[in-house]
């Protein structure tokens, strides 16, 4: 109904200022994944390695107060994808969105979401930010850029090129950073949504996490074409393969796809290559890959680890700074948890209120 009531706004929309055509000459660009990354500095690496040490201590102890029964209805933790996001909101400003699947709470903090309220969310207590009433996959946060948290495989691409559209629209400059999975990735929407973003020229990067299985499917067996970046070859979407699992090389990539989109070129794709440590979800006992591939994974690419081994090779923390680091993450992740389990539930009188009737 906005499109139709103002033209002149849409048709501004489809005339891009910028020039678009150069960059997306080249569709599914392999990224250079096997080259040589660019180098952080000393305060990157602390930095990366506090943010991604965050979004692990709060999934354990997410982990811990689910079995413990203090968190109802389902729960999906990121552990083990934690260099996406941490690379990936390195190179937004404010005003840029964010917007994802149930497995949030990675984002949420990346984003900058105050882990008591998120943690009190999942006990659904007052503190909460969807004051207890929502749980796992409902939160928002709007003053961090936040857009949720969508239990609907799929429904968050349309809804994160929405936004997008309504950054062209007026014209703010601001990119939407829409995240999605592999499983996600086959569903009929994301490729509608391609199609606007392409043809309208949206500023929004499209980042599919690929952790190699939807649910307990393996991608070979879900996808005809495994290779994500190519997914939007057909609509003139330019994308790249990133090792998702080196925080520096996904700050690279994101720093250029959301140049690309800001600068009015229109949508990136940025295929994650990544991987989870759990289970789809707190009740998925993995009986669909073996111990070994997830070892594999944990002790060889393991994201935190290659920035700590990183650390303390170039000298640039000792083993007890790092664990003082720790502590501290520790320390905050258990007032979070403490705070969630001593906050009371929401009141009766709170049922029906910020719900649609
Ligand atoms: C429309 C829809 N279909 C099916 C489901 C059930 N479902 C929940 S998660 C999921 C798998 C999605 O996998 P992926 O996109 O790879 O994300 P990941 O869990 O690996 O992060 C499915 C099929 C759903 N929630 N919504
Ligand atoms: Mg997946």
């Amino acid at each position: 109904m906005v499109v139709a009531a103002k033209k002149p706004a849409v048709a501004k929309a489809a005339t891009p200022k910028a020039p678009m055509k150069a960059a997306a000459k080249s569709p599914a660009r392999r990224s250079e994944k096997t080259g040589a990354v660019a180098e952080f500095s000393k305060e990157e690496e602390l930095e990366a390695y506090r943010r991604m040490l965050e979004i692990r201590r709060f999934e354990e102890k997410a982990g811990q107060l689910y079995g413990m029964g203090l968190i109802g209805g389902f729960c999906h933790l990121y552990i083990g994808q934690e260099a996406v996001v941490v690379g990936m909101q390195a190179a937004l400003r404010e005003g840029d969105q964010v917007i994802t699947g149930y497995r949030d709470h990675g984002h949420m903090l990346a984003t900058g979401m105050d882990p008591k309220g998120v943690m009190a969310e999942l006990t659904g207590r007052r503190g909460g930010y969807s004051k207890g009433k929502g749980g796992s996959m409902h939160m928002f946060s709007t003053d961090k850029g936040f857009y949720g948290g969508h239990g609907i495989v799929g429904a968050q691409v349309s809804l994160g090129t929405g936004l997008a559209f309504a950054n062209r629209y007026r014209d703010n400059g601001n990119v939407s950073l829409t995240y999605f999975g592999d499983g996600a990735a086959n569903q009929g929407q994301v490729y509608e949504s391609f199609n606007m973003a392409e043809l309208w020229k949206l500023p929004v990067v499209f980042i599919i996490e690929n952790n190699k299985y939807a649910m307990g499917t393996a991608v070979n067996r879900a996808s005809a074409q495994t290779d994500f970046s190519k997914r939007g070859a057909s609509f003139n979407i330019p994308g790249e393969q990133v090792d998702g699992m080196d925080v520096r090389a996904v700050k690279a990539a994101g720093a250029r796809a959301v140049e690309f989109a800001r600068s009015g070129k229109g949508p990136y794709i940025l295929e994650m290559l990544t991987y989870r440590y759990r289970g789809h979800s707190m009740s998925d006992p993995a009986k669909y890959r073996s111990k070994e591939e997830v070892q594999k994974m944990r002790t060889e690419h393991d994201p935190i680890e290659q920035v700590r081994a990183r650390l303390l090779e170039k000298k640039w923390a000792t083993e007890d700074e790092l664990k003082a680091i720790d502590a501290e993450i520790r320390d905050r992740m258990n007032a979070a948890a403490d705070f969630a389990s001593a906050d009371p539930e929401p009141d009766v009188s709170e049922l029906y209120t910020d719900v649609l009737r």
